[in-house]
């Protein structure tokens, strides 16, 4: 009998069912994992969290740090270009996704082939692309990890560079919700299960308060830069000013206004090098005009929450961010 890839990969992966999981949908569950108290999918395998907690921070790396769906994709771009002073000739044949190494994931390319969710726990890593990299060439890697997971040397006071990216979270459950629909290996949750998990704290990764809360709190700190994507929105050209800035590159004006275009979402989802499409190749659904890169916009959330689940998340929105100072644009 033909079943779909995602009845296939429910088939082939047992999870272990923790007392966190038991509380997501069954369907969900089997498909995940859960690692120190927090659901994560099997791509992200236990192996690749505790290499990334014990990883070696290099001085000159920058960090992009996020959680999960909030833009990242959007700042390593930005992040690159700067790095490469504009020069889009290095992007031929290469892909934005692997020059920018992501620590903890397996980078097996298609996960739906392995039948023993062994192959993919012990599989090779992203923090393992990292330490291959020559000490001679400066670093920019990327990281979901929640704040305890963070490199030792990392936390509270960073050697290097942190560029973080948040997002506001109505938009990144949106957001978290169609990728979860895209991705084969992920579960496919309606959107009222996926809203149950997001605020329950059962979304891959964890909460999007802790996370968000952990680097806000680090906003002054001269290696932080805290990003959100509303304002990046608002005024691409102000970001890459102030990104450039941060990473110590002083551009002139023409290449500025080549890293605003080239970073821009109709751009980026255009070209074959930065489309992450093309990279997760077969761990991408395409059929039904799906991709990673959706929308691209502030206040989509409103197509999806009913009246009471905003009703709801505006409650714990206000009990979770008093007193923070931290605020987003939600329009
Ligand atoms: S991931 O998988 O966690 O790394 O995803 P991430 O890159 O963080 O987030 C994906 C969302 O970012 C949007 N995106 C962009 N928005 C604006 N401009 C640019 N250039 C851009 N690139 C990616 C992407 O469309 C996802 O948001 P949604 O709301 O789903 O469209």
């Amino acid at each position: 009998m033909i079943v779909s890839e995602k009845e296939y990969a429910v088939e082939c992966w047992t999870g272990e069912m923790s007392a966190l999981l038991a509380k997501s949908p069954a369907h969900a569950a089997k498909l995940c994992h859960e690692y120190e108290n927090v659901v994560m999918v099997y791509y992200i395998p236990k192996k690749g969290i505790e290499q990334t907690k014990r990883f070696k921070v290099r001085p000159d790396d920058v960090y992009i740090i996020s959680y999960p769906k909030v833009g990242t994709t959007w700042l390593q771009q930005i992040a690159m270009l700067v790095r490469l002073e504009g020069d889009l000739s290095f992007f031929e044949g290469k892909h934005i996704i692997t020059m920018v190494p992501f620590l903890e994931i397996c980078t097996l390319p298609d996960m739906t082939a392995y039948k023993d969710k062994e192959e993919i726990m012990s599989g090779p890593t992203g923090v393992e692309m990292a330490d291959a990299m020559p000490t001679n060439t400066p670093r920019i890697l990327k990281t979901h990890v929640v704040p305890r997971w963070l490199p030792d040397g990392l936390k509270d006071n960073p050697p290097a560079k942190v560029l973080y990216m948040a997002r506001n979270p109505k938009d990144t459950a949106v957001s978290g919700y169609h990728f979860c629909q895209l991705v084969k290996p992920l579960p496919t949750y309606t959107w009222h299960e996926f809203f149950e998990e997001f605020i329950a704290d059962r979304a891959f990764y964890g909460s999007w308060f802790e996370h968000t809360l952990y680097w806000w709190k680090l906003r002054n700190h001269p290696n932080v830069l805290f990003l959100k994507y509303e304002d990046m929105k608002q005024d691409p050209r102000k970001a890459v000013i102030q990104i450039a800035e941060f990473m110590g590159k002083s551009l002139p004006n023409d290449i500025i206004d080549r890293i605003v275009e080239a970073s821009s979402f109709k751009f980026m989802k255009s070209n074959e090098s930065m489309n992450p499409d093309v990279a997760f190749n077969k761990l991408v659904d395409l059929t039904k005009e799906k991709s990673f890169m959706r929308k691209g916009m502030v206040g989509d959330w409103k197509n999806y929450f009913t009246e009471d689940q905003n009703h709801r998340f505006d409650k714990l929105y206000e009990e979770k961010m008093s007193g923070s100072g931290l605020e987003f644009g939600f329009e």
